[in-house]
C-alpha cells in the first residue's frame, strides 16, 4: 500500500481459462491472456502494478485473498461458478482490508436463476456485468478512483 507501489490483484476462478476456447455466444472470443494483456496496459495507464490470477481451486483463490492484505490496493475478483456457491470466498472478502469490484463477462441476471445470487455481491464494493471483457478495464478505472481518493 502506500503511494510508492500501488497494485491491484485480479482474480480469475474457475473454467475462466476456457474463454475463447468454447461458448463464444456467452463469453465472447477473447481469451483470457488477452484480458491479462489489455487489462496490464490499463493499469500501467494509471501507474498501477497489476497482478493477474486464475485458479480451479476456491481453497487457493482463498489463500490469494488472504495473502493481499495489505500488499494490494483493490481486489478484483471474477469468482465465475464460486460466486453462486462459495460462502469462504465471501467471508475471505469480507475480511479484506481494500475495496472488492465483482466482474463477470456475462450479465448473470439474464441467465439462469442459479446465476442471479452471488455471494460475492454481497460483500463486494461494486459489481460489474455483462459488458464482456471490458467489464475488466471498467473495474480498473474504478479501482484507480478509489485508490485515488483513499490517497487524497
Ligand atoms: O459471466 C461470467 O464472467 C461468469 O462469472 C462466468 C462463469 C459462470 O459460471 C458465471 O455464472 C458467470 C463461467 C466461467 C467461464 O466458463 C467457460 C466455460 C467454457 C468456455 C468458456 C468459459
Amino acid at each position: 500500500m502506500g503511494p510508492l507501489a500501488r497494485s491491484i490483484l485480479i482474480i480469475n476462478g474457475p473454467n475462466l481459462n476456457m474463454l475463447g476456447a468454447r461458448e463464444p455466444e456467452i463469453y465472447g472470443r477473447t481469451t483470457l491472456d488477452d484480458i491479462k494483456t489489455a487489462a496490464t496496459a490499463k493499469a500501467k495507464e494509471h501507474g498501477l502494478a497489476l497482478d493477474f490470477r486464475q485458479s480451479n481451486a476456491e481453497g487457493e483463490i482463498i489463500d490469494w485473498i488472504q495473502q493481499a492484505r495489505g500488499k494490494a490496493d483493490g481486489i478484483i475478483i471474477n469468482a465465475g461458478g464460486y460466486t453462486h456457491t462459495s460462502v469462504a470466498i465471501m467471508d475471505a472478502l469480507a475480511a479484506a482490508d481494500q475495496p472488492v469490484i465483482e466482474v463477470h463477462i456475462s450479465n448473470i441476471f439474464r441467465r439462469e436463476e442459479f446465476r442471479h445470487q452471488s455471494y460475492i455481491s454481497r460483500v463486494a464494493t461494486g459489481v460489474i456485468c455483462g459488458l464482456g471483457a471490458q467489464g475488466y478495464l471498467l473495474a480498473i478505472d474504478a479501482m484507480a478512483e478509489l485508490a485515488r481518493k483513499k490517497s487524497a
